[in-house]
């Protein structure tokens, strides 16, 4: 698993940078290869934390308790969790990496999580928390390498052969600040990334799109680029994070000199921050490459399931946006492929329609572990051997953070394999505790791939908006979802870990 990983920055997925880089991700590929890459499978909160714990539990934010990164109060490690139920199984079960819940894992006979920078963890000098204990060791790797290093750890010394094992192998990479390690950081110097179709939308008509701090023009800044000041030695360290932070939360947009200006330097922007994010990714597929020939080489190919995914997708340039947390496609869907030899069919596309909070019950029906009632996902094996056997048609989302980080308006929706419903029901800022109800977006996936065309309340569409709001109303009962009035209490509620923002 990675943080951040977009299914357009894998080549298997087929999409725009897929076209220009047909060989960016040979080892992610190679999983799609030998197994089943799942074209659609959605989170249910694009936000890290909160999928984490959906995945975790095979629940939604809702019922497991963690809505959102900030201020949302931390994972309740005491409830059930899919590694618990492999534990008491039988398996060894084992964590290195990136986790991001703000408590210390449960379930795990070995676990090694990242912890410094509000449990983001760092590029580098990361600080781990292993088995409980604060390392406060400054590590001598790239994240991405030390995660690969402490897995091989784990798997060669830590294991034991008697037992079958669970291991989540979890990067930082590509979150941001998009920092590859040296070996990757110049793979893309002498291209010129395509942009996508939607680079330039003006969010007309769409309901909070135009509203958001995560503009590629505006909101990147020069800590996110790596540009620093020159007379840096002089500087305290709270000139050096004002002068970084100079352009964040929609102020003018910061330029590098004074003839970039407006497009020429959102196009600037993008090309510095695509080639790192891409050196980043580059970083992840070695490391997958690396683990891939660990299990031939030692026998486990075979009799093991491998899965790739990342908490969300991001948003690479599409909409003028980095970041995630909105529901359009690109953020929405996460990359999941699946191999486990002479079980899942190899080199095989999947386009049901499943979820994060899947991915539990799955690996339980997998391991031949009951799945326990109160989970709300659903085991999508059937499908993985037949794509015909009946299945749902529908999935659901819900996003909550906000303001901060990147002041995307609390949302909830649905999509099917066509359509997709969005419904802004807050705005905090506008008036609080007070319910909104006609800000909706609806697009038409198959003539609209691109989400530009906001077609709720235009004519022709009434049956069918009618048909997929009493499909929301049918999925919000089914998953127990909150009141309207505890919805806006949970934007607004202030709990836990509360983060300093300049
Ligand atoms: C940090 C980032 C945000 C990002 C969140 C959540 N800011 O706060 O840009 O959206 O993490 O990311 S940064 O200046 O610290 O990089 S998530 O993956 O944990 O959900
Ligand atoms: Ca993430």
């Amino acid at each position: 698993m990675s943080d951040d990983h977009s299914s357009e920055a894998i080549s298997a997925y087929g999409g725009r940078l897929a076209q220009q880089f047909p060989d960016l991700t040979p080892n992610i590929d190679r999983i799609a290869n030998e197994g089943t890459i799942m074209q659609n499978t959605f989170c249910t909160n694009a936000i890290c934390g909160p999928s984490r714990a959906a995945i975790l539990t095979g629940k939604f934010s809702h019922q497991n308790g963690f809505f959102k990164n900030e201020s949302g109060g931390d994972f309740d490690g005491s409830q059930q969790t899919f590694p618990k139920l492999l534990q008491n199984a039988g398996y060894q079960t084992a964590v290195i990496g990136k986790w991001h819940l703000g408590t210390a894992p449960t379930g795990f006979d070995y676990s090694k999580v990242m912890i410094n920078h509000g449990g983001q963890g760092t590029y580098h000098n990361t600080i781990f928390l292993e088995n409980g204990t604060d390392t406060l060791e400054e590590t001598r790797f790239h994240s991405t390498r030390q995660v690969w290093e402490d897995a091989k750890k784990w798997l060669t010394k830590g294991r034991n052969e008697e037992k079958p094992f669970m291991l989540m192998y979890q990067f930082k990479a590509p979150h941001r600040p998009w920092t590859p390690d040296e070996q990757f950081q110049h793979v893309f110097d002498d291209v010129e990334i395509a942009e996508p179709e939607t680079f330039n939308d003006t969010y007309e008509g769409k309901v909070a799109a135009g509203d958001t701090w995560m503009t590629i023009e505006r909101n990147l800044n020069r800590k996110d680029l790596k540009v620093h000041p020159e007379n840096i030695k002089d500087m305290t360290k709270k000139e050096i994070n004002a002068w970084y932070k100079y352009g964040n939360n929609n102020e003018e947009p910061w330029s590098p000199n004074d003839e970039l200006k407006g497009q020429a330097l959102k196009k600037w922007k993008y090309q510095k921050y695509m080639k790192e994010y891409l050196g980043c990714v580059k970083g992840v597929d070695h490391y997958i490459g690396e683990m891939l020939n660990y299990l031939d080489e030692n026998g486990l190919a075979e009799n093991t399931i491998v899965i790739y995914t990342s908490d969300q997708g991001f948003y690479l340039g599409e909409h003028g946006w980095f970041d995630k947390r909105m529901m359009y496609e690109e953020a929405y869907r996460m990359p999941f492929l699946i191999r486990y030899p002479n079980h899942i069919k190899a080199n095989n596309v999947n386009k049901n329609l499943t979820m994060n909070v899947d991915f539990a019950p799955t690996l339980l029906d997998y391991a031949g572990v009951d799945v326990p009632s109160d989970i709300q996902g659903k085991s999508f094996r059937t499908v993985l051997e037949d794509e015909d056997a009946e299945w749902r048609d529908a999935v659901y989302y819900h996003y909550y953070e906000f303001p901060w980080w990147h002041h995307v308006r609390p949302h909830y929706g649905l999509r099917t394999d066509r359509y997709k419903l969005i419904h802004f029901y807050y705005n905090p800022e506008a008036a609080k505790n007070t319910w909104i109800d006609e800000d909706y977006e609806l697009f038409d996936l198959e003539n609209d791939p691109n989400e530009l065309n906001n077609l709720y309340g235009k004519a022709g569409y009434e049956e069918i908006t009618a048909q997929l709001k009493a499909k929301m109303d049918q999925l919000q009962k089914d998953y127990k979802e909150d009141s309207r009035e505890e919805m806006m209490k949970k934007t607004d509620i202030k709990v836990g870990r509360v983060y300093e923002h300049a």
